[in-house]
């Protein structure tokens, strides 16, 4: 933590009218030793600020297959669990059941036919546009009332997710299209620019209608990269960031996520999806082999058919699960393995103004830069100082961003800090910047646009700037 410690200006050089972005500065001020009473800024550049994943950063392959490569740091066998879990991440697994195929048992309903048709390239889903092929995209159903340990209570016909697709004769649920409403906003320069609100419409074909109201919690596939090391990120940490009751009165309270593990059997820390709703990326997978992909493993021996639907049980897998335990394994070490790729444009004069932007209206608020990790399985990802740019708490984004659809301890307005890393390859990766958990924002001036609730402050900061200065930010933003 010596870079923080080396942090010197002692004033916040933002314009009247700011509000302070005072939890950044207080933990600043305390990992420095300092008193409140003697705020540090921005912090100076630290050297390796261009390696977001410490030591496990991939520093050499850029453009498409940035998201693609193992930790740089990763030792022998977890390397080959890697490639040889990538080819189960990334080949489509097949319907039906045969002693020949370590791919099959596909269904009876799924979203798609391998994990990478969503995470492309390790990447990011988004939206479908017009009446394409839904991909890297799905719709989470409840009915927005919770069941045991805070669970979404599923829907009774539907279940917990909408399932586009379904093998042989099985009907499939239905389909999701979305229409945009036009919501203008005004800077302070009274420069515009023109938000696309998403509405949804869920048309439910397979097993009758529906008719009380369902809640729907649409989803974009996020990139899976860097993810042991945010499984490494030491509680206790968390439980540090966290200020539930705001009691440093800078109106963020991020809180801890607390959510069930299947494979475990008991509530833990959530870390993984947009609500934080998955402790692991085991747990994750198993959730993903399930809901999306019709795919049983030892953590969810069921396929994800609710007793309303008939031809979905007559049509489940029997006996083994159809992931193996040890390619389950494989897969796991595979999504936890890929390495958030190396900053290209770091520390070039406009990207440190935008650097200093981000700080000074309060990003870093929820965004926290830096941090090091502590314990984890996969050696690599252990004590490395990471620039994730999340604290992986839950806030309240504010009633536009909300899903009215509470998993466990999250509301429906809340959901947890993305990490900002890796975005400087999106484009590269997957040819598009859509943001936000339902991809809703088209680049990163749209997401900070739509920040409400917590984030309320820091959007209205951004918006106080000039369009140079908020031009400078974003380019920052991008630059991660
Ligand atoms: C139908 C599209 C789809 C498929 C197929 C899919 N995913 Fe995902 N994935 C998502 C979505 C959407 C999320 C966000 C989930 C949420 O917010 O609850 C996600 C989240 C994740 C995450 C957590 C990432 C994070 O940063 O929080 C991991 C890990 C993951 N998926 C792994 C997999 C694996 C492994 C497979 C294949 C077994 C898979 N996914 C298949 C759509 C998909
Ligand atoms: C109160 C906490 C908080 C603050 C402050 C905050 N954010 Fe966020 N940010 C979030 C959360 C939570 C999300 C996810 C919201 C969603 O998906 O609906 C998010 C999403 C984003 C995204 C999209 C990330 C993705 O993966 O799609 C970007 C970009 C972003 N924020 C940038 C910023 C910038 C720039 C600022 C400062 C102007 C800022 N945020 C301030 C909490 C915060
Ligand atoms: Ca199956
Ligand atoms: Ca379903
Ligand atoms: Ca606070």
């Amino acid at each position: 933590m010596t870079a923080l410690v080396r942090a010197s200006a002692s004033t916040l050089h933002a314009p009247p009218g700011f509000v302070p972005a005072g939890r950044l500065l207080l933990s600043w001020a305390l990992a420095a030793g300092l008193g409140a009473g003697c705020l540090p800024g921005v912090p100076e550049l630290d050297e390796s600020e261009w390696l977001p994943g410490g030591d496990a950063t991939n520093t050499f392959t850029l453009g498409n297959l940035a998201y693609s490569q193992p930790y740089e740091n990763a030792d022998r066998d977890d390397e080959d669990a890697f490639y040889s879990g990538n080819s189960f991440f990334t080949s489509a697994w097949v319907q039906g059941v045969s002693s020949t195929s370590a791919r099959d048992g596909l269904g009876p309903l799924f979203n798609a036919r391998s994990c990478a048709a969503c995470h492309l390239r390790d990447g990011r889903g988004r939206p479908p546009v017009g009446d394409e092929e839904v991909t890297g995209f799905l719709v989470r159903l409840s009915t927005g009332r919770t069941t045991t340990h805070g669970a979404p209570e599923a829907h009774a016909v539907y279940g917990g997710q909408l399932q586009n697709l379904a093998a042989g004769d099985v009907p499939a649920e239905g389909t999701v299209t979305i229409e945009y409403e036009n919501q203008p906003f005004a800077y302070a320069d009274g420069q515009r620019v023109v938000l696309k609100a998403p509405r949804y419409e869920l048309a439910f074909t397979g097993y009758g209608d529906v008719d009380e109201p369902v809640a729907m919690s649409p989803r974009v596939a996020p990139a899976v990269i860097g993810l042991a090391l945010l499984e490494a990120i030491p509680e206790a940490q968390l439980e540090q960031w966290a200020d539930p009751d705001d009691e440093d009165g800078d109106g963020i309270s991020g809180r801890v996520a607390r959510v069930w593990s299947a494979e475990h059997g008991e509530m833990q820390v959530g870390r993984f999806g947009w609500k934080a709703e998955q402790p692991s990326v085991r747990d994750q997978n198993a959730g993903a082999f399930a809901g999306d992909m019709g795919l049983t493993s030892y953590v969810r021996p069921g396929d994800d058919c609710t007793s309303a639907q008939g031809p979905c049980l007559e049509a489940q897998s029997e006996d083994e699960p159809d992931v193996s335990d040890h390619v389950f394994n494989r897969v796991a070490t595979y999504a936890s393995l890929c390495a958030p790729p190396a900053r290209e444009t770091w520390s070039s004069e406009e990207i440190l103004e935008g650097r200093r932007h981000f700080y000074e209206v309060g990003c870093t608020g929820c965004h926290v830069p830096q941090v090091t990790t502590g314990a984890h399985d996969i050696s690599a990802a252990q004590d490395q100082r990471i620039w994730p740019y999340t604290d992986l708490l839950l806030h309240d984004m504010g009633d536009d961003l909300s899903d009215h659809r509470p998993t466990f301890s999250a509301s429906g307005n809340e959901w947890r800090t993305p990490p900002l890393w890796g975005l400087s390859a999106l484009p590269g990766v997957n040819g598009h910047m859509r943001l936000l958990h339902d991809g809703r924002a088209d680049g990163v001036e749209e997401a900070i646009l739509w920040h409400g609730g917590e984030a309320r402050a820091a959007r209205d900061n951004f918006a106080q700037l000039t369009a140079e200065q908020r031009a400078r930010l974003v380019s920052f933003v991008e630059s991660l």
